[in-house]
């Protein structure tokens, strides 16, 4: 049921929240893990993984791995924007990272969800710039945070050193917060790591892991970009040695390099105390005087980057995977797993090698992408995969339904809970007939780092139109059924003239849905110049 949240009076809220504190035992907790730039394709249970995700893949087999999940704008503090808000970028304003601030007065779903009586914490990346508002606790990252011995601000007001590796100091931090919550009223806790961010700095127990392993490349690492001026133009390629850099990213380091990103790099690293940084360099060294004796030039440069790059990512992941098998056994060991919705998803995917990419930000399907698996409360008895495309926007009222909250009209998200219900097919394809058939899609920092221009954009099951704008005016369509790596840009074949004129109508009636202004705006700037 959905109600204009801003023309209730206090009185009405007691009333629709009336009945809750009968049934608060039954409500679900939530637990709600989101890592920062984890891609489905570095997960085993999403299928040709190169590493393996145990722990993940047994809540994706005890529960639902969503096919088609998508966010609404492919960077981190606008997809948590859209994630905390149920609204689309233009909606919430908090639309890129180099200018936004959040502004926490707004509507969220945290806010909402302690007024239907849950207690709400969060702890790690942030990301959001303000300081966060409806949580009874908080414990965050400072900006991007680091992955050794992490600076976290506290919900007092100040900061601390904490002593480890980031992705275990954030897990320690989500199991204390559960020991000490008062457990007569149901939770909801979001866990969000900083890894497998930039630039992939790992747990030294893991520092030889994977190092054996040679990881194929994508089929499109070559990508020449032809018919694709955004995608040429890009600032992410691991190819470039201004784009990827081989000290800071790929970590061969002598000492005497002297680069501004040497110093961002040991700035890093060194935050280990003297056995851990004798550990870290033991290692990193002997790569890099062996990288030197031979030096490599041209392909070879750029495939050596990419195994560098992909061991490191997987490196970091491995211990990602470790910490939600913790927090999964603290769970089961405490009982509440019966009761509990585990989310398990990232603010974005990423590119692994594909069009010769690492980064995101474009709308092509490696990051328009994210991953989505769930471990379904009691009364919730879908399992396996679901096909149906859900975007970020929709968690805010999935968890309002599932805490029986009532779900503002301005949310522009589709809660999940049909989805979710019932696992008899015939039910479940009934119930879900209405369901959206596109997803919207808008990008909008640029200029800025890794160079991606702004775009927006519709998917449906098959196609995909897209438009970058304002300091180009190009216009994309691919066919992903005939064409799933995205080389062959359509747009303006007669083959495809019908198809483009669906695409184009039906991104203009998402526009019009979601009240983005962008069209007319755009019209206005063509005619004042
Ligand atoms: C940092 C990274 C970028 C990355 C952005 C946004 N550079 O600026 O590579 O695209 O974050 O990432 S780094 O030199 O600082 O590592 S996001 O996930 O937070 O949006
Ligand atoms: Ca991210």
């Amino acid at each position: 049921m959905r109600y204009d949240l801003q023309s209730l009076s206090v009185f009405n809220f007691s009333i629709l929240f009336f009945n809750l504190s009968a049934t608060a035992q039954s409500r679900p907790n939530i637990v709600y893990i989101m890592t920062d730039d984890h891609t489905a394709q570095m997960m085993s249970c999403y299928g040709n993984s190169p590493i393996q995700t145990p722990n993940l893949d047994r809540i994706a087999n005890e529960g639902v791995l969503f096919r088609n999940s998508f966010v609404a704008n492919s960077l981190s503090g606008p997809s948590r924007a859209c994630m905390i808000t149920g609204k689309h970028s233009h909606k919430n304003g908090f639309t890129n990272n180099e200018h936004g601030i959040f502004d926490g007065s707004q509507q969220t779903m945290p806010k909402l969800m302690q007024l239907a009586g849950y207690q709400t914490a969060l702890i790690g990346k942030w990301h959001l710039v303000s300081t966060p508002t409806g949580f009874n606790h908080y414990d965050i990252l400072e900006g991007q945070g680091e992955y050794y011995n992490p600076t976290f601000i506290h919900d007092d007001g100040t900061r601390s050193i904490e002593q480890g590796y980031c992705t275990d100091v954030i897990t320690d931090k989500a199991i204390q917060w559960m020991e000490q919550r008062d457990k007569q009223q149901p939770f909801i806790l979001f866990v969000h790591h900083k890894a497998c961010h930039r630039d992939w700095l790992p747990d030294l127990k893991d520092i030889r892991a994977f190092e054996d392993q040679t990881f194929p490349l994508p089929v499109n690492f070559w990508d020449n970009y032809e018919g694709r001026t955004a995608a040429k133009q890009q600032e992410m390629a691991i190819g470039s040695s201004h784009d990827m850099d081989l000290i800071y990213d790929n970590k061969i380091y002598l000492p005497g390099d002297t680069s501004r990103l040497s110093q961002l790099y040991l700035d890093y690293v060194n935050r280990l105390d003297a056995q851990g940084r004798k550990t870290y360099f033991q290692f990193h060294d002997s790569l890099s005087r062996a990288f030197k004796a031979h030096p490599l030039t041209g392909r070879e440069l750029t495939e050596f980057k990419f195994q560098r790059y992909m061991r490191d990512y997987a490196k970091v992941t491995k211990s990602l995977d470790e910490n939600v098998g913790r927090l999964m056994k603290y769970l089961e060991e405490n009982d509440l797993l019966q009761n509990t919705l585990v989310v398990y998803t990232s603010d974005q995917g990423f590119y692994m090698g594909e069009h010769g990419w690492f980064d995101k930000r474009f709308m092509y399907e490696e990051s328009l992408n994210t991953p989505l698996i769930m471990r379904l409360p009691e009364g919730y008895e879908r399992r396996g995969n679901i096909d149906e495309m859900v975007q970020n926007i929709d968690y805010a009222p999935t968890f309002l339904e599932m805490a029986g909250a009532v779900i503002p009209e301005d949310i522009q998200g589709q809660s999940l809970v049909p989805l979710l219900k019932d696992n008899r097919t015939k039910v479940r394809d009934n119930a879900n007939k209405g369901w959206r058939d596109a997803i919207y899609y808008h990008y909008y920092e640029y200029p800025a780092e890794h160079m991606v221009k702004r775009h927006y954009g519709v998917r449906t099951s098959q196609y995909k139109l897209i438009h970058f704008y304002r300091d180009i005016d190009q216009w994309e369509l691919y066919d992903l059924k005939a064409d799933p790596t995205e080389m062959h840009n359509l747009y303006g074949d007669p083959k495809y003239r019908k198809i483009q004129k669906q695409m184009h109508r039906r991104l203009r009636q998402l526009q019009k849905q979601y009240d983005d202004p962008i069209e007319k705006e755009l019209k206005t700037t063509k005619q004042s110049n």
